[in-house]
């Protein structure tokens, strides 16, 4: 059995999608981020930079426990334990951990600073705003572009998908209009009419 530990947010919901897509069973274990569950010792022991998500399978790669913490290294594991949702090629396999890095490093950083700055930050800061808004919207000419020459990010579904897909799903806390951007907006359109990501996208519920 595998735990999650996760919250209502686009890095908890790559994982709940991961593992609906996979068929995996697992229980959720909500870590309110909100009254800082996540600085209880109990989950740093297993999240040690104090985030959601993070997982436990009972049953890890030598058939003992296993912990594990970022998302991306988190659907690398479940792409390998399954045998699913990254390519068995060795340069489709690296196309996909290039889109899923871009998710991690680029996606993910930007937008989480833009849905701040925009929506929560008790001051407002049109520096940071600018920045953070501009750089988002840099980031969906990325994906548009992309997405004029293929199907899904890798080029067939995947985790980088997965990764990307919760990110975009709040585009209306980032303040950008999908009509705008009409490739990003048949690939999103796509994975939200998955019956998994449906499921996925209501954890923990
Ligand atoms: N790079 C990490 C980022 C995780 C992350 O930022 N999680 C946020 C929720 S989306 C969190 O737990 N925030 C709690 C905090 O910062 O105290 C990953 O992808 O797993």
């Amino acid at each position: 059995m595998i735990t999650l530990y996760t919250w209502g947010t686009p890095n908890g919901r790559k994982i709940s999608v991961m593992l609906e897509e996979c068929g995996l069973e697992y229980r959720v274990q909500p870590i309110d981020i909100t009254r800082g569950d996540q600085f209880q010792p109990a989950f740093v022991a297993i999240s040690p930079n104090s985030k959601i998500p993070a997982i436990v399978d009972d049953q890890g790669p030598d058939g003992e426990p296993i912990s594990l913490f970022e998302s991306g290294a988190i659907l690398i594991y479940l792409a390998a334990k399954t045998g699913k949702f990254l390519p068995a090629s060795i340069r489709g396999k690296y196309e996909a951990l290039e889109w899923l890095m871009f998710q991690m490093a680029s996606i993910g950083p930007s937008f989480g600073q833009a849905h701040h700055f925009m929506r929560f930050a008790k001051e407002k800061v049109p520096y940071a705003i600018e920045r953070f808004g501009g750089e988002t919207r840099r980031l969906y000419g990325v994906m548009n572009a992309r997405l004029e020459k293929v199907e899904y990010l890798a080029g067939e579904y995947g985790i980088a998908d997965i990764a990307t897909f919760p990110w975009v799903s709040r585009h209306e806390f980032h303040e950008v209009d999908l009509l705008l951007f009409p490739a990003v907006k048949r690939w999103f359109d796509a994975i939200a009419a998955r019956p998994a990501v449906q499921r996925g996208m209501k954890v923990p519920g």
